[in-house]
């Protein structure tokens, strides 16, 4: 089987202090958390960024400073920033990220209830992404939360706006979208273009039982701050890094071997960014 790539999703637009004191707000907080994480064994780093005081953002400065920040704490991780953003932010907005020309980016593939809000993703907004990476030379992760999303991107494909080879993360047990269940990872991952390589999210509690089963299925996984904060039931995770040793740990179990960054970039054909 090939070799596994962790994505840490180290700081989220929604978790906060509050919840888990260790959640990154700053530049240092965010590279300490990232290095934790790969350190760890995470190839992958999935970012949001805050003001100081935990405000999300997607201002394009505050990526840059987060960028160098990592770059300089784990030199060949890859960074995959968020264009989904926080609730309620413009397309405009979140599609900042972008301009820094990152080698992957999160592009998230429909609208769907998100706890009492609405995560809002048109057909426009995914079509206007889509291009605006296709022309920066950024790869899409193709986040996936229900099954109609796996439709819309393969619309989109359809359209010439993504180009093979489709890399998906099937993100499963946000409250408003599909349930974190292994009947549903299985649903989503037969539903997905045989050539596709996919990583799996599992929100809450559910995130190693997901990571588990993605694992023997062959795909990827992503842990980290913005799905869980725990490291078991009661037990606040003291860092990304210990969300990912767990990982690690069920990986050396399931007998599966970590990709390095570089081992990533060839599996997800990612081009290094200069
Ligand atoms: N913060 C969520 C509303 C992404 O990063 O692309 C959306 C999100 C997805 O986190
Ligand atoms: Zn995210």
């Amino acid at each position: 089987m090939e070799k596994l790539i962790i994505t840490a999703a180290i700081s989220g637009a929604e978790v906060t202090k509050e919840m888990n004191p260790s959640v990154p707000y700053t530049i240092e907080e965010i590279a300490k958390e990232a290095k934790s994480a790969y350190d760890a064994g995470a190839a992958v780093i999935h970012l949001h960024v805050r003001w100081d005081d935990g405000t999300p953002t997607q201002d394009k400065g505050r990526f840059k400073e987060a960028f160098d920040a990592i770059k300089e704490a784990c030199p060949d991780v890859i960074i995959l920033p968020s264009t989904g953003g926080a609730i309620g932010m413009t397309a405009e907005e979140r599609l900042q990220p972008i301009e820094l020309k990152p080698e992957i980016a999160s592009l998230d593939c429909g609208t769907c209830n998100f706890g009492d809000s609405i995560f809002v993703n048109t057909e426009d907004m995914i079509h206007t992404f889509a291009k605006k990476m296709k022309d920066l030379g950024v790869k899409p992760e193709l986040e996936c939360f229900e099954k109609g999303m796996i439709d819309n991107a393969l619309k989109s494909y359809k359209k010439g706006l993504l180009e093979d080879p489709l890399h998906f993360n099937i993100v499963l047990g946000v409250n408003g979208a599909m349930a974190a269940t292994i009947r549903d990872l299985v649903y989503m991952v037969g539903s997905l273009p045989k050539e596709a390589t996919w990583c799996a999210t599992g929100i809450g509690k559910s995130e190693f039982d997901i990571a588990a089963v993605a694992m023997v299925m062959g795909g990827h996984v992503r842990v980290g701050f913005e799905d869980n904060l725990y490291l078991e039931k009661g037990v606040l995770a003291k860092s990304n890094g210990v969300l990912v040793e767990k990982v690690v740990k069920l990986a050396g179990i399931l007998k599966r071997d970590i990709a390095t960054p570089e081992e990533a970039r060839r599996i997800l054909r990612l081009e290094k960014q200069k």
